[in-house]
C-alpha cells in the first residue's frame, strides 16, 4: 500500500494505494522494490516468502498507548457493573490514582519487563511502530523513571516507540486542590525531561476534575515554547472544548474526541491537527455515544485509531479489535480504517515519513496477513489475523508465535 504523500484528510482518507500481485523486495532490513511482481527487477534473493495471494501491508502503527505501569485494575470491573462512572473512581482515588501508586512503587526493571510482556503482544498483533506515555508517576522521580523504560524499549526491542512525556494526567493526593501548583511542577519536570532527550510530545488530560482547557492551553503553549509537539486527551467524557483548542494550538494530534462540538469538527477539518479516536475506550467505558468519525471525515478531518492500550480504560493490545469497532461503532469504511491505522497514526506521532507505507528505502515493516483482502480485517473480529510480523526486514513472530532463533530483546 502506497498511494499519495502527506496525511490524508476527508476524502484523501478513500485512497489505499492497492496493488494486485504485488511483490515486495527487501535487502538490509529496507524495502528496495514495491510494487506488481510483473514490473519487478530480477532479484536474486536468498529467501522468497510466498504470500499465496494473501493481503500483505504496512506494520500497523498505535499512536495512543499507556504502556508502561505497575499493577493492574481488575477490581475496577465490578465497580463498573455497578455503574460506578470513570471519573467517580478517579475522584474516590481510585483509576488512574490507584496504577500512580502501583508505578511509584515498581522498580525500574519490574516495569521495563512488564511492558516488555505487552509490548511483545502488541508487536504479535502487527504493531511494529507505536507510541507511549507516561503519567503514573505525577512526580518527578516516577515520570522519569517511566520515561527511561520506553527510551530503553525502543533500544532494546524490535519496535518503533515513541515518547510523550504525560505528567499532566492527574492531580496527584498530595496536590489535591491545587492543580496550578501541580503544573508548575509538571513544567519544571518538563526541562529536565527535554535536556535529557526522553520525550519527544507533551500531553495533557483536559477533563472535568482534572485540567480545564485554560490551563491546558497555557500548558501546552509552555511546552510548544520548551520546543515539544504537543497532544492532548480531550472531550473524552465531557464536552469541554479541548478540540478546538488543540487545533488553535497547533497540536499534532487530539485524542479521544467523543464529545467533540460542531465547532470542533469544523476546526478539525481547517487544520493539521490528527484527530486520534480510540473506539475500545468508549466501548470498554460502556456508552452509547462514539466520536463522530463520519462528521469528522465529510469535515476534511484526518482521523487515526489507536488502542489506548492502558491498565484501566482499556486493557487490550489489539489494534486488529479496533479497527473492527471502527468500523461498527464509527461507520469507518475498510479503506478509512486502514489509513486510520497506518499513514495518519504515522503522521500524528512524528513517523509520517518513516513508518504506515511500504516504499522503497524505508524500513522494511510488512505484514502478511491470514486475510484474502484488505476488506476482511476490519470484517472479522476479535481474533489475531496477522500470519507473519516482519520488522526491519525480520521475521519475529509467525501465527502469534514468536520465530525460533529471532532475539526480541
Ligand atoms: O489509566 O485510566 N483516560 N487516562 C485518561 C486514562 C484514560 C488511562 C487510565
Ligand atoms: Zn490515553
Amino acid at each position: 500500500m502506497d498511494g499519495s504523500d502527506g496525511i490524508r484528510k476527508g476524502e484523501a482518507m478513500k485512497e489505499i494505494g492497492l496493488v494486485e500481485d504485488a511483490l515486495v523486495a527487501v535487502d538490509g532490513g529496507k524495502v528496495v522494490y514495491a510494487g506488481p511482481a510483473d514490473g519487478a527487477p530480477s532479484i536474486e534473493a536468498a529467501e522468497v516468502i510466498d504470500c499465496e495471494g494473501k493481503l500483505v501491508t504496512p506494520g500497523l502503527v498505535d499512536p495512543h498507548t499507556h504502556l508502561v505501569f505497575g499493577g493492574s485494575r481488575e477490581h475496577e470491573l465490578a465497580l463498573k457493573q455497578q455503574g460506578v462512572p470513570y471519573l467517580e473512581i478517579l475522584k474516590q482515588g481510585g483509576g488512574i490514582l490507584s496504577t500512580v501508586q502501583a508505578t511509584r512503587e515498581a522498580d525500574e526493571e519490574e516495569l521495563f519487563e512488564k511492558a516488555s510482556f505487552h509490548l511483545d503482544r502488541m508487536l504479535s498483533y502487527g504493531i511494529t511502530t507505536m507510541e507511549a506515555k507516561s503519567g503514573y508517576g505525577l512526580d518527578a522521580d516516577t515520570e522519569l523513571k517511566q520515561l527511561r523504560v520506553i527510551k530503553r524499549l525502543n533500544e532494546t526491542k524490535n519496535a518503533d516507540i515513541v515518547s510523550t512525556y504525560l505528567g499532566a494526567h492527574a492531580i496527584p493526593n498530595e496536590y489535591k486542590g491545587r492543580s496550578q501548583a501541580f503544573l508548575d511542577e509538571m513544567l519544571e519536570l518538563m526541562e529536565t525531561v527535554k535536556e535529557q532527550e526522553l520525550a519527544e510530545f507533551v500531553d495533557i488530560f483536559c477533563e472535568t476534575g482534572v485540567f480545564t482547557v485554560e490551563e491546558s492551553r497555557e500548558y501546552l503553549t509552555k511546552a510548544k515554547e520548551m520546543g515539544f509537539d504537543v497532544k492532548i486527551h480531550a472531550d473524552e467524557i465531557d464536552p469541554l472544548g479541548g478540540t478546538e483548542m488543540a487545533c488553535e494550538v497547533g497540536a499534532i494530534s487530539a485524542d479521544h474526541l467523543v464529545g467533540t462540538s460542531e465547532e470542533g469538527i469544523r476546526k478539525l477539518g481547517e487544520t493539521d491537527t490528527i484527530a486520534v479516536l480510540l473506539p475500545g475506550t468508549t466501548f470498554y467505558l460502556n456508552k452509547n455515544e462514539f466520536a463522530k468519525a463520519r462528521e469528522m471525515i465529510e469535515g476534511n478531518a484526518a482521523v487515526a485509531l489507536a488502542t489506548d492500550f492502558n491498565p484501566g480504560s482499556s486493557p487490550t493490545e489489539n489494534l486488529q479489535l479496533i479497527m473492527n469497532l471502527a468500523a461498527l461503532k464509527l461507520r469507518m469504511t475498510p479503506e478509512e480504517i486502514w489509513n486510520a491505522v497506518t499513514v495518519n497514526s504515522a503522521y500524528s506521532i512524528g513517523r509520517g515519513e518513516q513508518a504506515g507505507k511500504i516504499r522503497e528505502g524505508r524500513k522494511a515493516d510488512l505484514l502478511v496477513w491470514d486475510a484474502p483482502n484488505y476488506l476482511y480485517v476490519p470484517y472479522h473480529y476479535g481474533v489475531n489475523h496477522v500470519r507473519t510480523v516482519i520488522k526491519n526486514g525480520k521475521t519475529l513472530f509467525e501465527r502469534g508465535e514468536r520465530v525460533g532463533k529471532v532475539s526480541v530483546s
